[in-house]
Formats: C-alpha cells, sequence, structure tokens
C-alpha cells in the first residue's frame, strides 16, 4: 500500500523503525510541536502567554532537557487546531523573536496517516493484551466487584485469553457448580421465550448446537467446539477475549471472520440481565447468529468498513453493529423477532423490546449510525431491519462515504487483507 502511512497500535510489540512517533496526529485537530527554550526564569511562561492570547488550547505538554544544547530545555505540546492563522504568527514570533527552535510534527503529515490495522489474521494476537476492563478492575456498581472469589476466577479467564495465540485450541475449561446453575437459569428461561421471540435463523440453529455442540441446561458449552462448528457454517471462528476490545479493535476481528468470544460467567446474583458481555450473551446471542451465511456476511462487511477508518467513523459503526448485531429487530411476515445478541441473551430485555413500550424505527444508516443509546440498561429504541440482505446492503452503501484512500477485500484463501489504492 504505497502513500499511505500506518501507525501502530499503543502498546503493542512491533519494531521500532516501523512506529510512527507522532502519535498525537491521528486525533482529529490536534497539532504537536516541539519547540526549545534557553533555560532562564519565566521563558515558558512568555511562551504560554501567547497561546492564551490568541486563544489557543494547549492539551498537553511534557519537558526535556535539550540533547542538542545543554543550556536549553524541549517542550513538547499538543494544542487544538482551531486558529491555524494566528498559530502561524505564534510560531513565526517563537522564532524571530524568542529564539527558539521551533519543529511542528503532525500538521501537513495528519491528512494522510491512516490508523493501523491487521492485514492477516496472526495479527489479532496484538489485541490481546489491549483490553478497555477486565476482572481486577471492574466498576465498583458490578456485581462481582466486592467478591473477592469472583475476582479471582476472572483472572483466570484473563490469563487464558492473554496466552492464547491464533491457530491454537481455545483451553477448555471447567465450570464450576455456581457457574453451571447461573448458565442453567439463563438457559432455561431463554429457550421458553425463543420459539416466539427470536428469529427464523436463530430458532434454526439453535437445536444443531444442542445436537453438536453441548448446550444444554446443565452444561455450558467449550468455546472450542463452538468455534469449530462456526467454521464449518460460515467460517467464522472465535477466540477468546479477557474483556471489552475498544471498537476499532473489536471490529477489525469481524473482517477475518473473528469474533472475540468472553469465556467467563456474570455474577450469580444476577442472571437475568448484565450489561458486560459474558459467555450467555456470546453462546446463547451471537453464535447462532454466526452460523447464518447471510448475518455471517454482513457481520463481516461492518469489520471490513472499519479497517483503517478513521475514529468518528469507527464510532458511527460501532454504533450501527449495537443497533444491528447487538439489539437488531426484523421482520418476519407482519411480525417482528429479535437478532440482537444483547436481546436474545436477557431474559428481561428481550421481552421489552418486542412489547409496546420502546420506540421502534426503520434501520436508516445515515440516522441509526448516530443514534445515542444507553449502555448499562433496556434501550429506548429498536430500529427494524427488512433482512440482512438489506442491511448488508446498506451497509455497503454507507461504507463507501467512508474517507479512506483505498479500499479492502478479504482473501480467504490466505486470511489476509488486500489493500487497493485508489490514489
Ligand atoms: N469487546 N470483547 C468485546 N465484546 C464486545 O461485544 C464488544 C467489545 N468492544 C466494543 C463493542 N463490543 C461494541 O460496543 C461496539 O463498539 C463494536
Ligand atoms: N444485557 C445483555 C445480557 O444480559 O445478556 C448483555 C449485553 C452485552 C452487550
Ligand atoms: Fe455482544
Amino acid at each position: 500500500m504505497s502513500g499511505v502511512i500506518c501507525e501502530t497500535p499503543t502498546g503493542s510489540n512491533l519494531p521500532e523503525e516501523s512506529m510512527y512517533i507522532e502519535e498525537s496526529s491521528n486525533k482529529n485537530g490536534v497539532i504537536s510541536l516541539i519547540f526549545s527554550l534557553k533555560e532562564e526564569v519565566g521563558a515558558l511562561a512568555k511562551v504560554l502567554r501567547t497561546f492564551e492570547e490568541k486563544d489557543i488550547n494547549l492539551t498537553h505538554i511534557e519537558s526535556r532537557p535539550s540533547r542538542l544544547n545543554k543550556d536549553e530545555y524541549e517542550f513538547f505540546i499538543n494544542l487544538e487546531g482551531k486558529n491555524v492563522p494566528a498559530l502561524d504568527k505564534i510560531i513565526k514570533s517563537l522564532r524571530n523573536d524568542i529564539g527558539a527552535t521551533v519543529h511542528e510534527l503532525s500538521r501537513t503529515k495528519k491528512k494522510d496517516t491512516v490508523p493501523w490495522f491487521p492485514r492477516s489474521i496472526q495479527e489479532l494476537d496484538r489485541f490481546a493484551n489491549q483490553i478497555l476492563s477486565y476482572g481486577a478492575e471492574l466498576d465498583a456498581d458490578h456485581p462481582g466487584f466486592k467478591d473477592p472469589v469472583y475476582r479471582a476466577r476472572r483472572k483466570e479467564f484473563a490469563d487464558i485469553a492473554y496466552n492464547y495465540r491464533h491457530g491454537q485450541p481455545i483451553p477448555r475449561v471447567t465450570y464450576t457448580e455456581e457457574e453451571k446453575k447461573t448458565w442453567g437459569t439463563v438457559f432455561r428461561e431463554l429457550k421458553s421465550l425463543y420459539p416466539t421471540h427470536a428469529c427464523y435463523e436463530h430458532n434454526h440453529v439453535f437445536p444443531l448446537l444442542e445436537k453438536y455442540c453441548g448446550y444444554r441446561e446443565d452444561n455450558i458449552p467449550q468455546l472450542e467446539d463452538i468455534s469449530k462448528f462456526l467454521q464449518t457454517c460460515t467460517g467464522f471462528r472465535l477466540r477468546p477475549v479477557a474483556g471489552l476490545l475498544s471498537s476499532r479493535d473489536f471490529l477489525a476481528g469481524l473482517a477475518f471472520r473473528v469474533f472475540h468470544s468472553t469465556q467467563y460467567i456474570r455474577h450469580a446474583s444476577k442472571p437475568m440481565y448484565t450489561p458486560e458481555p459474558d459467555i450467555c450473551h456470546e453462546l446463547l446471542g451471537h453464535v447462532p447468529l454466526f452460523a447464518d451465511p447471510s448475518f455471517a456476511q454482513f457481520s463481516q462487511e461492518i469489520g471490513l468498513a472499519s479497517l483503517g477508518a478513521p475514529d468518528d467513523f469507527i464510532e458511527k459503526l460501532a454504533t450501527v453493529y449495537w443497533f444491528t448485531v447487538e439489539f437488531g429487530l426484523c421482520k418476519e411476515g407482519d411480525s417482528l423477532k429479535a437478532y440482537g445478541a444483547g436481546l436474545l441473551s436477557s431474559f428481561g430485555e428481550l421481552q421489552y423490546s418486542l412489547s409496546s413500550k420502546p420506540e421502534i424505527q426503520p434501520l436508516v444508516l445515515e440516522k441509526t449510525a448516530v443514534q445515542k443509546y444507553p449502555v448499562t440498561e433496556f434501550q429506548p429504541v429498536y430500529y427494524v431491519a427488512e433482512s440482512f440482505k438489506d442491511a448488508k446492503e446498506k451497509l455497503r452503501k454507507f461504507a463507501q462515504t467512508i474517507p479512506r484512500p483505498f479500499s479492502v477485500r478479504y482473501n480467504p484463501y490466505t486470511q489476509r487483507i488486500e489493500v487497493l489504492d485508489n490514489a
């Protein structure tokens, strides 16, 4: 891919030379500067005052002794790039009046910088240690927060995910009696609702999971068995994950037909609803749909659209994902059914979503993509898809509005992303 600069994700273990130093330049409108000043009282204050006078907001500052000149200090700053003409004046005045050396790091390069994305399925291994939160750092209001046994258990699951590498079998877990009891409750209650509330595809696949993957009230199925099953259906596979990934990382997995799945179970005190994904959510909500070819393709398209997209588009795609894969409703003849995993794994919300209480809207991606939503309570609005095929076509159109100087396609034989340069 010529002419495009890629950044590595923070915390990656890439060799130094492929790192693009100006990390901050991928954030919209951030400008980074380095300037050096002679060491004297008030030198920095003088500079900062000029920024203040021109109403320019500094968002970050670091200092270090200059390596070139012993009596100078270097300052690294980030600022909001709103008042560009004023900034040009400031830089001139720093150079001419104060005698500072100024290096502009990011302003000119920013435009052609593309966020790093994985090109091969093995590169998904890099996400393993980039989760946003897990066990040990559970929020204070999480039912597991004050339970040391639960926290220790979450750590065991996190370690499996941290140590997992692409291609390995997913380690089997022996679940405790209490964990099995929680699963049993969730399984039994949801299974009674599926015939009337779940979409056709979910009801079609569920008996196969009972037959081939150990889906039973008294058994928590193993990720490895399910991953193998899904591969024979649609090529989707699972990989264990310790907790929430960033939207960018999580969506990138879908481009490779890889679904990052948690392996732990929700706290026993709250079986009917949890805001976090857990094994009940993944196995009862997501897995049946990933066995459907049309849905699998739709999911992969979201992933492909996300690769190298700017941050604001990632947010829109994550919102589209939310209102389709997580909380989508679909038409079936004259009635509505649930295909979103967040609904299919929550006894409470599955009933509520098909009652007359929530607002129902047709899926229109320009609108859906900017809908605000709560993450720890029932959704006030749901969007209805005509079909997975229709949703996929809408998504393709939407993806064309992403400002990307290249297009991507997945080669399933090599399991690599092919980048077609449009420049
Ligand atoms: N990470 N592990 C994991 N599981 C998810 O379901 C998940 C995620 N990160 C982000 C996310 N879901 C969604 O909120 C969308 O932003 C993609
Ligand atoms: N609320 C869902 C459940 O209780 O299973 C999980 C949603 C995860 C996004
Ligand atoms: Fe989910």
